[in-house]
């Protein structure tokens, strides 16, 4: 099989990649990748001379270089590219519309005037919104969608546009909506790495708000095992909710045990302003565990272990990220006490 992944140089696309290629060697990927801020391609160095791995850089936005991926016969389309960052997606949310909104439909485009390609969609749990107590006390496939930030917003509608070409065009579509991922290659923007290399640094970790925000944590490669099974299993035209535990688990809470883990001080811990519409996620994921067979392998200790284990032999790989991260953070923060 040939398979077209899209953002194959971000956090997951790479885990991804490395995860196919073991358990299917004898498939071919092509990763398309704009190579923007969140993308490394060191994450992949070691797939250079694999002749089952091919990289091309480009822009999932550009009709004309999206096309041209279609030269070679491809069987399946696997799409990770977006904007990922929700405190990025209120800081410019346009460029959000553009990438996940433009871009899926571009690729949408592709697959369908190509022979109708297998197209599988990488979506999230945010396009439900927030949890609201006593309404809607769990996410599943049947939750109506009600995004709050401009990335969820986005990828909402993306996640409408691949139904309705489903729906409307006949192309064979399924979708993942996962909740948090975390794990080694992860951009130290995001939370989980951004508090373990600022324990690194000695610095302190900053919290939104009060730390009573939650979110269901997924480890990355268990989200691998749940697109490989809806890839090889799951039906045409569905949903799968994608979620790593049984429990939500509060900001507080697992910074807590970060630091317990890395043996640092909640010292460390400061409170600072929060993000606006700052939601909360639980993911239930019966049907891929009822329907295919899936359950994530890792505990949140077990995967939080590995992912501070990773970070503190791995400087090398982060340390660039997190300078450029950080001045982020600080225009964010300039803007936000305003
Ligand atoms: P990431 O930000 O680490 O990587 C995104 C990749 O997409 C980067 O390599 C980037 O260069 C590439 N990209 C961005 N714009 C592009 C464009 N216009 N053309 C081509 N490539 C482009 O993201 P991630 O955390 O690996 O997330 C992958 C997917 O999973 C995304 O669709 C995201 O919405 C979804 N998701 C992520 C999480 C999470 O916790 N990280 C959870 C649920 C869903
Ligand atoms: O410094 C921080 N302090 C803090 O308290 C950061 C970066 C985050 N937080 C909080 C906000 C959230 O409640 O931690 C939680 C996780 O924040 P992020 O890592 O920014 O992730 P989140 O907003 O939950 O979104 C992630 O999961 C769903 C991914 O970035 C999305 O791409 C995915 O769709």
């Amino acid at each position: 099989m040939k398979i077209l992944v899209t953002g194959g140089s971000g956090f997951i696309g790479s885990t991804f990649i490395h995860y196919w290629l073991t358990r299917h060697p004898d498939d071919s990927i092509i990763n398309f990748d704009k190579l923007t801020y969140a993308a490394n391609p060191e994450s992949l160095s070691d797939l250079t001379a694999n002749p089952h791995y091919q990289f091309v850089q480009g822009d999932i936005c550009d009709e004309i270089a999206v096309d041209k991926l279609f030269s070679d016969t491809i069987d399946l389309i696997i799409h990770f590219a977006a904007e990922s960052h929700v405190d990025r997606s209120i800081d410019d949310p346009m460029l959000f519309v553009k990438t996940n909104v433009l871009g899926t439909y571009t690729l949408l485009s592709a697959a369908k005037k190509h022979g109708n390609i297998r197209f599988h969609h990488i979506s999230t749990d945010e396009v439900f919104g927030t949890i609201i107590p006593g309404v809607v006390d769990v996410f599943s496939e049947s939750t109506p969608y009600n995004p709050s930030s401009p990335y969820s917003a986005s990828k909402a509608s993306a996640d409408h546009f691949v139904r309705s070409f489903g729906k409307t065009y006949g192309l064979p579509i399924t979708i993942t909506n996962c909740s948090n991922n975390y794990g080694p290659f992860m951009n130290p923007e995001k939370m989980i790495p951004r508090m373990i290399t600022n324990l690194i640094d000695g610095k302190k970790v900053p919290i939104y708000g009060a730390g009573e925000n939650y979110r269901d944590w997924l480890y990355v490669t268990d989200h691998c095992s749940a697109i490989e099974a809806v890839i090889l299993n799951g039906k045409l035209g569905q949903t799968y909710c994608v979620g790593g535990l049984k429990e939500t688990s509060r900001n507080i809470d697992l910074v807590k045990q970060i630091i317990k883990l890395m043996n640092k001080s909640e010292d460390q811990i400061e409170f600072v302003a929060d993000r606006p519409a700052h939601d909360n996620y639980a993911v239930n994921w019966d049907k891929v565990h009822n329907e295919l067979g899936w359950e994530p392998k890792e505990t949140l200790t077990s995967g939080l272990q590995k992912t501070i284990d990773w970070y503190q032999t791995h400087e090398s790989w982060w340390r660039a990220a997190k300078t450029e991260a950080e001045a982020f953070y600080q225009r964010l923060n300039a803007a936000r006490n305003k």
